[in-house]
């Protein structure tokens, strides 16, 4: 994993999902049918029509260019541009490159989909992704994004809180982590009919992590249906971690007693741990996490310590020595 990216860029500009982005997403999209859009069945509606995907998801079209009132969660700093934030990315499974996705992602078909949630939960079950979503309203949030790789990005998420999914499932009392499984299907990811990486993607989340309410599950990006090469029809985003831990294209979720596996820590445990959370001080064995080059940046900026989150998320982690859990 190497940041071949190291072309000029147009700065970065302030294009932010609005206001009322829901309602506007949904408008967007086609789908704002009035108010009852906006009480929880708007992501149902959305999903029933995934043409709309297609045809509203142009890069770098804006739907509003107005700014919201940033909520407590949000970062201020400018958004990376959606022709970008859609064009370079990290997806293992469509192939290595930062440009395959984009090229790749249209093989991949999001409907149906269905996400199996089992192990220590009072409910295990197999639930369309239409139904998933229709369980919580949808929220956007404005996060920072750091890959390992020493690049990052700011990413509009749509989606609704981790937490609020893993407290509707009720974990039983020896739930103390939740893993994902991203889907195995070489037919439609070619990147898995090769053995680059032990198929399929697997991620983990302490169970206190998962319920920090930091942690999201997005089903958007930039006010649109997200993009299958940004992780469609559900994956996972962890702020404070670096990128590798935000699962795309996820078919399961397991709740587990013991600390499960994950991917990059398999591939690679000198190098990628279990925790993956952000720290300047511990360089990759290969290169340093000191700085980070923003996407549509020229210079690099310091990296902060749990990528700028330590206020928020510093206290799950006293007591431990980040240096031996990264
Ligand atoms: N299933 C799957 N999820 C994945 C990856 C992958 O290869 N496969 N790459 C990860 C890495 S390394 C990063 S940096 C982020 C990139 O997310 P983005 O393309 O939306 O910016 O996705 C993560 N999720
Ligand atoms: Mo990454």
């Amino acid at each position: 994993m190497t940041d071949s990216n190291k072309k000029p860029q147009e700065p970065a500009s302030r294009i932010v999902t609005p206001t009322s982005s829901r309602r506007e997403f949904l408008k967007s999209a086609g789908l704002f049918t009035g108010t009852a859009a906006l009480l929880g069945g708007g992501l149902e509606l959305l999903s029933r029509h995934p043409g709309a995907s297609a045809e509203s998801a142009v890069p770098g079209s804006p739907i509003v260019q107005a700014k919201r009132p940033l909520g407590p969660y949000d970062t201020s700093e400018p958004v990376t541009p959606y022709e970008q934030a859609t064009t370079y990315n990290n997806y293992y499974e469509f192939g290595t490159d930062k440009a395959d996705p984009a090229r790749m992602a249209g093989t991949l078909h999001t409907r149906p989909w269905t996400i199996k949630i089992d192990g220590e939960v009072k409910k295990p079950q197999t639930v369309d992704i239409d139904t998933l979503q229709s369980w919580f309203p949808l929220e956007d949030r404005i996060y920072r994004m750091r890959c390992v790789e020493g690049w990052s990005m700011v990413m509009p998420w749509l989606g609704f809180p981790l937490g609020s999914l893993i407290r509707r499932l009720e974990p039983t009392s020896k739930a103390k982590y939740v893993q994902f499984t991203a889907l195995l299907d070489p037919k439609q990811f070619p990147g898995q009919r090769a053995d680059v990486l032990n198929w399929p993607y697997v991620e983990g989340l302490r169970l206190d992590e998962a319920l920090h309410p930091l942690a999201f599950m997005a089903v958007g990006l930039n006010g649109r249906i997200l993009p299958g090469q940004n992780g469609a029809p559900l994956r996972l985003v962890v702020p404070w971690k670096y990128g590798f831990k935000g699962i795309k294209a996820i078919v399961r979720i397991t709740l587990t007693a013991k600390q499960p596996q994950t991917t990059w820590s398999l591939a690679a445990p000198d190098e990628y741990g279990f925790y993956a959370n952000v720290n300047p001080k511990v360089d990759h064995p290969r290169w340093s996490q000191a700085t980070e080059r923003r996407i549509g940046e020229l210079s690099r900026r310091p990296t902060l310590p749990f990528n700028g989150y330590a206020k928020e998320v510093a206290s799950l982690y006293s007591g431990m020595d980040l240096r031996k859990f990264f």
